[in-house]
C-alpha cells in the first residue's frame, strides 16, 4: 500500500492531505503537535469519502512513530508568516521545528523521499537533507512550481492567453531571491518580450516575486495554501506515479550552474527516483547573477540555523 505522512496539520498541511486521498494517491498519516487538530482534520477528510468516492484511508496522529514506512513525507510544519514578516524572520524558529521533524524522518521513514514546503524553503530543505542523511535525490523542496504557476496567472490576466497555452520556468531561491527566465517564457508560443511590454514584464516579475505577501496581506491571518498544496501534490504524483516531469524544485546542486553545496531552485526530472536528473539551461549572464545571489542567500540563511 503507497503510504505518505504530512507533517503539519495547518493550513498547507491539510490541503496536501485532502488532495491526496481525494486523487486517490495514497493512505495519507497527518502529523502534528497539536492534539486532536490532525485527529479531527483527518476525521473529517474521511467521512466525505462516501460521497467523493476515494477509499484510501487517512488518519491523523500527534505520535511520529505513524510515519513508519511511508513512502513520501511532505513537510509543512512550522509557522507561516504573519504581515510584515519576512521568511528569513522564521528562519530559527522553523529551523528549530525542521531539525526535529527531520530526525523522526530519518528515525522512522528512513527510505522515505522528502517534500519540503517549510519556508524559508530552500534553507529548510538543505537542513533536513543535512539532518536526515538522505541521499541527495530523496529531498527535494517546492517553491518553483507554485512561483511559475502565479507567474503563468499573472501573464494569462495581461494577455487573454489561456494559462494552458503559456509556458514559463522560475529558478532561483523562493518568492524574493526568484529568477523568471524571460527567454523561455512563451506566450502561445510567441516569446513573452513580443508578446508584452518590457514595462508591463517588469511589473508582473515583481508581482510575481511579492505573490506570497500579496495572499498574506488579503487574508490579514495566514498565507496562501491552495495554489502551495497543488503544487506539492503535483511532486508528490510524479514521485509515486514515475511521472519524469521537468519541474523547478530545489535541488542539491554539486557544481550544476556553476553553484556547489546548495539547495536552489532548478528545473529537474521528478520520477520514482526523486530528483532523478537537473537540466541545465543556458542562462544569460545577469540570470546567471541572480541565481548566485540566490544561493549565497541561501548559503548566508542557513549559517543562522546552525548557530
Ligand atoms: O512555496 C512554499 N514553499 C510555501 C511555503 C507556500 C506556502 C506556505 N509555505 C510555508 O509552509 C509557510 O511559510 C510555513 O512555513 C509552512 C506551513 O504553512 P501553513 O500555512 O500550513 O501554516 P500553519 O497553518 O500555521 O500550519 C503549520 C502547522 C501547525 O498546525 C503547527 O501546529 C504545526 O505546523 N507544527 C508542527 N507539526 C508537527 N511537528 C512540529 N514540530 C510542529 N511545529 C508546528
Amino acid at each position: 500500500m503507497t503510504k505518505v505522512s504530512v507533517i503539519g496539520a495547518g493550513n498547507v498541511g491539510a490541503e496536501v492531505a485532502r488532495r491526496i486521498v481525494e486523487k486517490n494517491l495514497a493512505d495519507v498519516v497527518l502529523v502534528d503537535v497539536v492534539e486532536g487538530v490532525p485527529q479531527g482534520k483527518a476525521l473529517d477528510m474521511l467521512q466525505s469519502a462516501p460521497i467523493e468516492g476515494f477509499s484510501n484511508s487517512i488518519e491523523g496522529t500527534n505520535d511520529y512513530s505513524n510515519i513508519q514506512d511511508s513512502d513520501i513525507v511532505v513537510v509543512t510544519a512550522g509557522l507561516a508568516r504573519k504581515p510584515g514578516m519576512t521568511r528569513e524572520d522564521l528562519v530559527i524558529k522553523n529551523g528549530q521545528i525542521i531539525t526535529e521533524v527531520s530526525k523522526n524522518i530519518k528515525k522512522y521513514a528512513p527510505k522515505s523521499f522528502v517534500v519540503m514546503v517549510t519556508n524559508p524553503l530552500d534553507v529548510m530543505t538543505q537542513l533536513c537533507w543535512k539532518t536526515t542523511g538522505f541521499d541527495n535525490n530523496r529531498v527535494i523542496g517546492m517553491a518553483g512550481i507554485l512561483d511559475t504557476a502565479r507567474f503563468i496567472c499573472f501573464l494569462s490576466e495581461e494577455t487573454k492567453v489561456p494559462a494552458k497555452k503559456i509556458e514559463a520556468v522560475v529558478l532561483g531561491g523562493h518568492g524574493d531571491a526568484m529568477v523568471p527566465l524571460v527567454d523561455y517564457t512563451f506566450i502561445d508560443g510567441k516569446p513573452v518580450k513580443e508578446a508584452i511590454s518590457a514595462d508591463r514584464l517588469a511589473s508582473i516579475v515583481q508581482r510575481t516575486r511579492d505573490g506570497g505577501a500579496e495572499i498574506v496581506k488579503l487574508l490579514k491571518t495566514g498565507s496562501a495554501y491552495y495554489a502551495p498544496s497543488a503544487s506539492a501534490v503535483e511532486m508528490v504524483d510524479c514521485i509515486l506515479n514515475d511521472r519524469k516531469k521537468v519541474l523547478p524544485c530545489s535541488v542539491y546542486l554539486k557544481g550544476q550552474y556553476g553553484l556547489l553545496d546548495v539547495f536552489i531552485g532548478v528545473p529537474v526530472k521528478i520520477g520514482a527516483g526523486g530528483a532523478e536528473e537537473i537540466i541545465e539551461l543556458k542562462l544569460t549572464e545577469e540570470e546567471k547573477h541572480e541565481l548566485h545571489r540566490s544561493a549565497r542567500v541561501v548559503k548566508d540563511t542557513l549559517l543562522l540555523c546552525e548557530k
